[in-house]
């Protein structure tokens, strides 16, 4: 029985390896008189590193079953089912199909598991195998094993060799030649590629290194036969390289050599000479010798020289000019400099012309004028910035693209240098009134019909009128007595008892309060209201919107016209007496120059003063009243789409209105323009600086 078994073991393993070591058996619980339902069997074993794990089944007799379901053997490497078994198979069946997979990866580990279902029809033997170790042969089965040349196995493991002349590389893998050749202070020779003219060698890696006295330069001069492995493509498969102090040539490779001479000016050359582990081309050959050092053409890139030379030698100077919108990298900014040739082929002194940078613009910091990609770092000669107003309720002023021209400035395309501003859009309501009314009795007005009124509570009841996102302008007497930082204004609002609830309504502090210069402020013995006009400066921008609009100022000079049309609007006494808790507003007409020179006494005995900065305005039963004071007077009057409109007048004085004479005195805004202007300009102008 044992000599059976040894004979019968020879005639297994030697198909399979010359080198096997068994190393021990396998087999299901009971066998060989039959396992029990239930039984189960996992065993597991490793191969040592560079070594494979086999299995050999001399014997399988389990149930059969649909893919092996009820009893199986399965067997894993390294954790993939390589294969599940049951039924009954012959010992001939097992040596050719089934035991050639049993095999683990090189240091890998088999996992079989043996197991029965609850029943057996019939008594079944179960399986008997043995299992092996043997030497993974590297050379023959691992196409990756990464020898270049020679692959010699050995047990556990292999190595690699190389023909006669190479040598085995740092990664005991390729096979290289020694070919690097360090050439000091030689001022003429000859180098070539490895074996010239016969084919180089595969998998080179070569280094010629030349160096010579600082004064000089090499100059190489390539054989016309030049061989260089190239990819039909055009791209070098293997190549050669010369690396000089201002940079690298190559690779070069196919069969046209580098043009002869090449003049490297340089005093230290590398020549680099690299190739793959196929192919039978022939490489370079080359001559090298020294001249002495020019200066090149070129002082610095962006600039011109003159005079203009192929080449220059030692003690010429130059002038160097950088290109237009191009300046030296000095303190000066200048764009100009004179440089000499030195010994040693290079240009002293050496500056370099860089692109004049106009920086990011200059622009206001309340975030409404915005360049385009505001994150734009491109600030550099002939880049572009585009302009645009963040908000719809501004509109940009001059021109919309600067380009950063060669002074470093940007510079619009009708030349403009000023940046452009965003605008208020005035007199331009989203909503209007589509009818017309009056004040006394007038008509109440809808949220944002006349957006640019604002509400003044305290400490007398007035009007004022949104010129800008910061000013406003009113009637002097409603501010005359106002303390320049604590007058409240009210927009966005209609009832003027919501101004603390609703949070539509804007709240505006003034900051600064303008009453011009002209007004008398006498008042206990008035007689004049001329020049009845005031600015207010916010404490700060108001955001625009649909109820918070600005109003245009009037434009040229023509006069207002007896009967024409305006809207006059206000939170002022109504023909019931009293304040009107609501914006009213009504339409009235421009009486003749006569008709306003009959002033009416303001108190017996006390006649009013007309003047030229003044018209008067009314109609039948429509008039502006008390504590409409400082409030607007547009023109054309509100009817829908006639805008823009302009405010005319500001509401300013009249006969009491309880005497029903509907005439009331405004003041013609026409005649301030320049004043409003030039008070607003200085203001901001004087808080910037
Ligand atoms: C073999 O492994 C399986 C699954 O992990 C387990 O159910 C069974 O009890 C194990 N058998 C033995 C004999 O350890
Ligand atoms: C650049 O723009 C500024 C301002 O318009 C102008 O003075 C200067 O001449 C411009 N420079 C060139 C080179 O066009
Ligand atoms: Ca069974
Ligand atoms: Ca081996
Ligand atoms: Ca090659």
């Amino acid at each position: 029985m044992l000599k059976l078994s040894l004979l019968l073991l020879k005639f297994l393993l030697l198909p399979y390896s010359t080198y096997s070591l068994l190393l021990g058996w396998v087999e299901s619980p009971g066998y060989p008189s039959g396992y029990l339902p239930h039984a189960s069997l996992n065993w597991s074993r490793c191969a040592p590193k560079g070594h494979t794990l086999s299995i050999r089944l001399i014997h399988l007799d389990l149930e059969d079953s649909q893919d092996c379901e009820n009893d199986a053997v399965k067997i894993f490497s390294n954790g993939n089912l390589i294969s599940i078994l049951c039924g009954k198979r012959e010992f001939e069946e097992l040596q050719t199909t089934v035991n050639p997979v049993l095999q683990s990866s090189p240091g890998g580990c088999l996992i079989l598991s043996f197991h029965s279902d609850f029943s057996n029809t019939k008594r079944h033997t179960g399986f008997r195998g043995f299992y092996t170790v043997q030497d993974f042969d590297e050379c023959e089965d691992d196409p990756d094993n990464g020898c270049t040349q020679f692959c010699h196995n050995f047990i556990g493991g292999y190595r690699c060799s190389c023909r006669h002349s190479y040598h085995l590389g740092a990664d005991k893998h390729t096979c290289t030649v020694s070919c690097n050749q360090d050439l000091p202070g030689l001022t003429r020779g000859e180098i070539s590629s490895p074996s010239w003219p016969g084919s180089y060698a595969e998998n080179a890696n070569c280094k010629y290194t030349l160096s010579v006295d600082d004064h000089l330069q090499l100059e190489l001069h390539f054989s016309d036969l030049f061989d260089v492995e190239e990819s039909p493509d055009g791209q070098c498969i293997d190549g050669l390289r010369i690396h000089t102090s201002s940079g690298t040539l190559g690779p070069y490779c196919g069969n046209t050599p580098p043009r002869s001479p090449l003049l490297t000016h340089s005093n230290q050359v590398q020549i680099t000479f690299t190739s793959d582990s196929f192919g039978t081309n022939k490489g370079f050959n080359l001559h090298f010798k020294t001249t002495d050092k020019v200066c090149p053409s070129v002082v610095t890139p962006h600039s011109t020289v003159t005079p203009e030379e192929p080449e220059y030698h030692q003690g010429q100077t130059v002038t160097v000019t950088c290109d237009d919108g191009h300046e030296l990298n000095i303190r000066s900014k200048s764009s100009q400099y004179l440089t000499t040739c030195q010994s040693t082929g290079v240009w002293a002194p050496s500056y370099i012309c860089e692109r004049v940078d106009c920086g990011f613009p200059d622009i206001p910091e309340d975030g409404i004028l915005k360049v385009m990609g505001s994150d734009n770092q491109h600030t550099q000669y002939t880049d572009q910035i585009q302009f645009h107003c963040s908000s719809n309720y501004y509109k940009l002023e001059g021109d919309d693209t600067y380009i950063c021209n060669a002074s470093g400035q940007w510079q619009s395309s009708s030349g403009k240098t000023e940046m452009p501003k965003c605008t208020e859009v005035c007199g331009m309501p989203e909503n209007e009134p589509q009818s017309t009314a009056r004040i006394l009795g007038g008509k109440i007005a809808k949220l944002g019909e006349i957006p640019w009124h604002l509400l003044i509570k305290e400490p007398s009841r007035g009007g004022a009128t949104l010129i800008n996102d910061r000013w406003a302008v009113t009637a002097a007497h409603v501010v005359e007595h106002v303390e320049q930082t604590s007058l409240s204004l009210y927009g966005g609002l209609i009832d003027g008892r919501t101004s603390s609830t609703d949070p539509n309504v804007v709240v505006i502090t003034s900051e600064k309060i303008i009453i011009h210069p002209g007004y008398a402020r006498n008042v206990n013995d008035r007689t004049n209201f001329d020049n009845d006009i005031a600015l207010i400066r916010f404490d700060a921008r108001v955001n625009l919107g649909p109820n918070l609009l600005t109003i245009c100022l009037p434009e040229g000079t023509i006069d207002l016209v007896e009967g024409e049309q305006s809207t006059v609007s206000g939170w002022g006494v109504t023909d019931r007496g009293g304040s009107s808790a609501v914006l009213r507003y009504t339409t009235i007409g421009v009486y003749s120059l006569e008709d306003c020179q009959k002033t009416p006494e303001l108190s017996p005995n006390n006649p009013m003063v007309f003047t030229d900065n003044m018209f008067c305005a009314g109609a039948d039963g429509k008039d502006s009243c008390e504590k409409d004071s400082g409030g607007p007077f547009v023109v054309p009057m509100l009817t829908g789409g006639n805008g823009p409109y302009r405010l005319a007048g500001i509401v300013s004085w009249g006969p009491p209105c309880r005497e029903r004479k509907y005439k009331g005195y405004y003041t013609k805004v026409k005649n301030y323009v320049p004043w409003i202007r030039d008070t607003i300009d200085a203001t901001e102008k004087s808080l910037k600086g």
